[in-house]
């Protein structure tokens, strides 16, 4: 199905975003995610709320993401006080035909899969990059750091190339909103997503991975030419 967004977007990003925050409802509960992608949802989530007066709060998945929602005047809310949301918008790393997803690569893949499980609704906001008929990505996995040894002994038994992910802007490895390490493994082609996820979290010391398998209800994916197709 395809949808046009008003204005000509220099990437699929942010038609895939704006299209998104357009499901957002007066009333509603929503989750956040994390990237680039959402960005482009939260701000218009954030006009929206403005414009057409909606009442409209979020949970968030990160710093980051609450730092653009409180940017965007978005109230913010928790799962505390709400533990079932209407409504989740969230990126991807990459995504496949059927609805399976790698995410974590802004390292919030634990808490976004969290509120992905706490919403009615979870929708995936992407540009034509992300789609892949098989997901090859390599996956992020928030390890505990007493654990990292364990956990890399075992991927690399699992036949994966594992590596800590390493900060950008300062020396050492990247740490968490939750305080812990992400391991980036690359299984190359991942033929059974669901079986893989399974043997990920039977390995102790791992908090989560970033293989979303059976809980993306909806994709939007952004063209550059200002459309989006959703499946
Ligand atoms: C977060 O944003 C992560 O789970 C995912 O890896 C990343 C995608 O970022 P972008 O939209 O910038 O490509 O949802």
């Amino acid at each position: 199905m395809k949808g046009r967004n008003k204005k000509t977007s220099d990437s699929g990003k942010e038609s895939a975003g704006v299209a998104a925050a357009g499901l957002v409802e007066d009333g509603m509960i929503i989750g956040l995610g994390t990237g680039s992608t959402t960005a482009y949802a939260i701000s218009e989530v954030g006009k929206r709320i403005n414009e057409e007066e909606l009442d409209v709060q979020a949970v968030v998945t990160s710093y980051q993401s609450e730092m653009l929602a409180i940017d965007a005047g978005i109230p913010l809310t928790s799962l505390s006080e709400h533990p079932e949301l209407d409504l989740d918008i969230d990126g991807a790393d990459q995504v496949d035909f059927e609805l399976n997803a790698i995410k974590g690569g802004g390292a919030a893949h634990t808490k976004e899969k969290v509120v992905a499980c706490s919403s009615k609704q979870f929708i995936a906001v992407i540009d034509e990059s992300k789609l892949s008929d098989k997901l090859n990505h390599s996956v992020p996995v928030e390890v505990l750091p007493y654990s990292r040894n364990l956990v890399l002994q075992n991927m690399q038994n699992m036949g994966a190339e594992p590596e800590i992910r390493q900060a950008v802007h300062k020396d050492g490895p990247v740490i968490t909103d939750n305080g812990n390490l992400i391991i980036d493994a690359d299984f190359d082609v991942i033929e059974n997503p669901n079986n893989l996820a399974s043997e990920l979290s039977a390995i102790p010391g791992i908090v989560e991975h970033g293989i979303f398998t059976g809980m993306i209800d909806e994709i939007y994916m952004g063209k550059k030419d200002g459309t989006f197709d959703k499946f």
